[in-house]
């Protein structure tokens, strides 16, 4: 009897022991601001993903064609709910490969993936308990893509990031009552609130967040939009920041997650009154270096969601150059794509993709782990630095052979990026620091000069 009680407590003692490991090893330490921004500051280039119902639309109804953006496909084309409704169940892109992405992503050179998990239409891409608007229940697909792609990203070791819409167009109790009669004009008027707004905020939009925060693994960036409806308020925004940081400590949270934008402006404009952790300049790079985090994101065509009849693409080169400017000036660069209603990337995208990794590959030293330049803008290029290392990133190759760089620069050795043993003659002079380059330049669009500065 006696030995019975005392194997029953050994038994309860080692539950508790293991208990309290479980409890350890769940327990996820919140880092600083600084190590917690690490992995994020130095990634530098990701991978935005619009995909949904409006990507079998392409932006078309009829002889009509949505102007801008075709992600928005349901209000620009006029559809009711119940219209819409039959695109999501319509959603099975037997195309899907979430490996495949996940390798053009990372071939570019991209260092996580960012995708709309639900945007605007309130179609969930993910098994969602909270909804039947998911790619589940609605659609014949019957696969969660944020499972595939999350599992893809862990194994090919690119972080896995979630944009959520704070707007939903197909939600009862958010905008989903507007519709037909909801027109872009009521988007922006204050007076188009729906009072049942805080419903869906606490009992639909958080329950969402957190399936999203809880079911995928490590979340590097949880992306809101939508911020500028007048019915989601700053109290909820900091709520929701809250939130996601109880669950994930360790997740980033954009800007929009709060009310702290002017309008559709990139950035917040009291820094330090609003949650989010950095700001988003949407489709524009601004002209200087800013004091604090941000990421740019931009379209490589004029469309978010995929439009075959947007062929405005930006060329490889453009793009290229579109980082480093952005890199010179602190920030990160998210540039999109709109996969079509079968699950493929755009061939203008893939080949803009594969342009990027060929420059990547060769010059990634100079973009990642590189922060803001600390000097003025060049006219033949920009600066990025890291390391007592300066990055001269020469668009415009000099004629003469003559490269001039910014005075104040202390060199101890000048190499170009693709040709470390072949040291450069400079000399610095009262007015600048003048290097003897090949005539040639050695790259194309951006070629990179290596400055190892004095101590
Ligand atoms: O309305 C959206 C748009 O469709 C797209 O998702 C972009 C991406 O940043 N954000 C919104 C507008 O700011």
């Amino acid at each position: 009897m006696k030995t019975l009680r005392n194997m029953t407590l050994l038994v309860v003692l080692i539950m508790l022991n293991f208990g309290s490991a479980m409890a350890q090893a769940s327990f996820k330490k919140k880092l600083s601001d600084d190590d917690r921004m690490e992995w994020w500051r130095d990634a530098k280039f990701g991978m935005f993903i619009h995909w949904g119902a409006y990507s079998i639309i392409g932006g078309e109804r009829g002889s009509k064609i949505a102007g801008g953006g075709a992600e928005w496909a349901m209000d620009k084309l006029d559809y009711t709910v119940e219209e819409y409704e039959k695109y999501p169940e319509m959603f099975n892109p037997q195309l899907f490969d979430a490996d495949a992405w996940v390798k053009m992503a990372k071939d570019a050179g991209m260092k996580y993936i960012v995708i709309t998990s639900k945007h605007h239409e309130g179609f969930a891409l993910w098994d969602s308990k909270v909804s039947k608007y998911d790619v589940m229940d609605t659609a014949p697909f019957k696969r969660d893509v944020l499972k595939e792609l999350s599992e893809a990203c862990k194994k090919q070791g690119i972080k896995f990031c979630v944009y959520y819409s704070i707007v939903d167009w197909h939600h009862p109790q958010a905008q989903g009552n507007l519709y037909p009669n909801y027109n872009i004009a009521q988007h922006d008027d204050p007076s188009v609130v729906n009072p049942e707004f805080p419903k869906y905020f606490q009992n639909y939009m958080k329950p969402q967040v957190k399936e999203l925060l809880t079911n995928y693994g490590d979340i590097g960036v949880v992306w809101f939009d939508g911020d500028w409806i007048t019915d989601y308020t700053t109290e909820m925004g900091k709520e929701l920041y809250d939130f996601i940081r109880d669950i994930q400590p360790n997740t980033i949270v954009n800007n929009r997650v709060d009310k702290g934008r002017t309008g559709m402006d990139g950035m917040n404009n009291k820094p330090g009154e609003f949650a989010g952790d950095f700001g988003t300049p949407e489709q524009e790079i601004p002209d200087t270096g800013i004091d604090s985090d941000w990421e740019a994101c931009m379209t490589m065509n004029g469309t978010w969601g995929y439009k075959p009849d947007d062929n405005n693409w930006k060329s490889s080169e453009d793009l290229i150059e579109k980082l480093v400017d952005i890199v010179s000036k602190g920030g990160n660069f998210l540039l999109n794509i709109g996969p079509d209603g079968f699950g493929r990337f755009p061939a203008q995208s893939i080949r803009r993709l594969d342009a990027m990794g060929q420059w990547t590959k060769k010059n990634g030293e100079a973009i990642y782990g590189a922060s803001a330049s600390p000097y003025e803008k060049p006219k033949w290029g920009r600066y990025t630095q890291k390391d007592g290392v300066i990055y001269a990133h020469v668009f415009d190759w000099p004629k003469d052979g003559l490269l001039k760089l910014n005075k104040a620069i202390k060199f101890k050795k000048i190499t170009l990026l693709t040709d470390p043993n072949t040291e450069l003659k400079a000399l610095g002079t009262s007015r600048e620091v003048i290097v003897e380059v090949p005539m040639l330049a050695p790259d194309s669009p951006v070629s990179v000069v290596k400055i190892e500065l004095a101590k």
